[in-house]
C-alpha cells in the first residue's frame, strides 16, 4: 500500500486530496497543528469514516516551522509522496504578517525537503506553488516560461519555495515538483477569500442576516477552477517517470464583479452597478436596495490585477483538463452556502 503525508490537511485542497488518495487505495497521513479550537471541520468524515475503515488516515502534530517534529514524522511514517499543501495562504493577511508567512511558507518549505534528504531521498515531493507568482503581468496567459514578479509578502515567500523545490531537484535528483496553481475554490474554501466571501454574504443577505457585502478591488481578474479537479493533477505530477513543473489552470479570466453578478443572479437576484471606485454599488434591480459596497481596507498594498492561465502542457504531458466550468463553479458554492 502506497503511503502519502499532506501538510495542510485541514485546508480546503487537503481534505480534496486525502479524499482522492484514500480512493486510490492509500495510506493517508496528515499533519496538523496544535489548535485552541478543533479545526479538522473538513477532514472529520475521514476521521469518522475510520469506524467503517477503507484505507488507514492518520493524524500527526507538526508545523512547517518545527524540522524535528517533521524529521520525526517523516522517520515514523516512511511516506513514499509528501505533499506540501501547509501555509499561511492569504494574499491580504501576509502584509500584515509577512516574516511568519516567509517562515512558514519559504522557510517551512527547504525543512521539508531537507527533512527528505536526512530520512530518504527517494520520496516523491509536491510543493503547492501559485499563480501569485506571475504578480504584475508581463506576459498573457501565464504559463511554466512567463517570468515571475511577485507583488506580496505571500508571493515572494513562495517565489522562494518554488526555486528552492527546483534547486534540490537539480542539486540532489530529488523527485520534486512545482504545481503552479491558479485560483481554485469550493465550497470548502475559506470564508476569507472572495469567493467565499461572496456566496456565504449573498446566503446570509437571502436569509435576513447581513444587509450588504463589503469588497474590495472588485476589477480584479481571476482564473477560477474547482478545487476537486486541480488535487488530481497534483497526484499525476507525482506519477510521472520525470518530476517537472505544471501550470493548473481553466483558461478563462473573469472579475470580481462577474463573480458577483453570476452568484446573485443564480439567487434569484437581477445585480446593476453604479458609482465607480469606492463609491460603486451592486444594487438589487428590483428594489433598489444596495446590496454591495466598496471599502479600501479590503484593498491591497500592491495589487494582482490579472491572471489567465495556460495549462497547455499539463492536458499534454499529464492528461489533466479542468472538468467544472466558472459558471458551475459559482452555482456549486452558492447553492451549498443556501443548504448551510
Ligand atoms: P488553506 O488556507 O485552506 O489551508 C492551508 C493549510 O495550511 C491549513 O491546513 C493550515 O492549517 C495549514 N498551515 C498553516 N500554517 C501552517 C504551519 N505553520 N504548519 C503546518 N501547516 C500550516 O489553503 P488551500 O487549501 O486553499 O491551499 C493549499 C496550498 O496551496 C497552500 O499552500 C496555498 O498557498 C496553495 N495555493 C492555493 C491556491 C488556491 O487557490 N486555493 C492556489 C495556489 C496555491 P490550519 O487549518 O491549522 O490553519
Ligand atoms: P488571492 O485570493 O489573493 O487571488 O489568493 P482572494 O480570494 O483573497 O482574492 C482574489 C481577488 O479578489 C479581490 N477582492 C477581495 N479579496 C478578498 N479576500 N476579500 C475581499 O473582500 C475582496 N474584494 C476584492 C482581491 O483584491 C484579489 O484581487 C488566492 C489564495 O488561495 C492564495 O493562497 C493562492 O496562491 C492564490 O489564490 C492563487
Amino acid at each position: 500500500m502506497k503511503k502519502a503525508l499532506i501538510t495542510g490537511i485541514t485546508g480546503q485542497d487537503g481534505s480534496y486530496l486525502a479524499e482522492l488518495l484514500l480512493d486510490k487505495g492509500y495510506e493517508v497521513h496528515g499533519m496538523i497543528r496544535r489548535n485552541s479550537s478543533f479545526n479538522t471541520e473538513r477532514i472529520d468524515h475521514l476521521l469518522d469514516d475510520q469506524l467503517h475503515a477503507r484505507s488507514p488516515f492518520v493524524l500527526h502534530y507538526g508545523d512547517l516551522t518545527d524540522h524535528g517534529a517533521m524529521c520525526r514524522i517523516l522517520n515514523k511514517i516512511e511516506p513514499c509522496e509528501i505533499y506540501n499543501l501547509g501555509a499561511q495562504s492569504h494574499v491580504r493577511v501576509s502584509f500584515d504578517i509577512p516574516e511568519f508567512t516567509g517562515d512558514v511558507d519559504a522557510l517551512g518549505t527547504v525543512r521539508l525537503l531537507e527533512s527528505i534528504r536526512d530520512v530518504n531521498p527517494s520520496i516523491r515531493f509536491y510543493q503547492a506553488s501559485s499563480s501569485e507568482l506571475y504578480g504584475l503581468v508581463q506576459e498573457i496567459p501565464q504559463s511554466e516560461r512567463t517570468p515571475f514578479y511577485p507583488r506580496s509578502p505571500y508571493a515572494v515567500a513562495k517565489l522562494y519555495a518554488y526555486w528552492i523545490t527546483v534547486n534540490y531537484r537539480e542539486a540532489y535528483n530529488l523527485f520534486a515538483c512545482n504545481g503552479i496553481l491558479f485560483n481554485h475554490e469550493s465550497p470548502r474554501r475559506g470564508k476569507t477569500f472572495v469567493t467565499r466571501k461572496i456566496t456565504t454574504g449573498l446566503a446570509n443577505i437571502l436569509k435576513g442576516k447581513q444587509d450588504q457585502l463589503v469588497l474590495g478591488n472588485l476589477d480584479a481578474k481571476r482564473d477560477w477552477g474547482f478545487a476537486g479537479d486541480y488535487v488530481e493533477a497534483m497526484w499525476r505530477m507525482l506519477q510521472l517517470d520525470q518530476p517537472e513543473d505544471f501550470v493548473i489552470a481553466t483558461g478563462e479570466t473573469h472579475t470580481v464583479r462577474e463573480f458577483c453578478e453570476h452568484a446573485f443572479q443564480h439567487a434569484g437576484i437581477p445585480l446593476s452597478w453604479t458609482g465607480e471606485g469606492m463609491d460603486e454599488k451592486g444594487i438589487d434591480s428590483r428594489t433598489g436596495k444596495v446590496l454591495i459596497s466598496v471599502n479600501e481596507k479590503y484593498f491591497r498594498p500592491s495589487e494582482v490585477d490579472l491572471l489567465l492561465g495556460d495549462s497547455t502542457k499539463a492536458c499534454t504531458k499529464l492528461g489533466w483538463q479542468p472538468k467544472v466550468s466558472f459558471k458551475e463553479l459559482v452555482e456549486m458554492m452558492v447553492e451549498a452556502d443556501q443548504s448551510i
